[in-house]
């Protein structure tokens, strides 16, 4: 009886770690995207970030030497496409 209390107990406490340590993660991973659709870093997502991917459409040489196409490329796929463009319009005024 008590071991069974104590297995419960027990589970209980490595659930809650669980569940707090999902919770303290998930603001980082919103903020880790927000950041990179973020394009011009100035803390919104907008249309002036929906203009640099534009501005940068059609790109094929985007890497890490040329800052994925002025950050531009989104994905990290190496082009800047419409995929991009969806992308940060996704994110359009949103917060984490
Ligand atoms: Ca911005
Ligand atoms: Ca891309």
């Amino acid at each position: 009886m008590n071991k069974n209390i104590i297995a419960i107990v027990f589970g209980l406490i490595v659930l809650s770690s669980v569940v707090i340590a999902v919770e303290m993660t998930k603001p980082q991973v919103c903020q880790d995207y927000f950041n990179i659709v973020d394009v011009n870093h100035d803390g919104r997502v907008n249309t002036l970030d929906m203009s640099v991917v534009k501005t940068n459409l059609g790109r094929r040489d985007c890497n890490s030497e040329n800052n994925w196409c002025n950050e531009a490329d989104v994905n990290f796929d190496g082009w800047i496409s419409f995929q991009d463009m969806d992308i940060v319009r996704g994110w359009l005024y949103k917060k984490c």
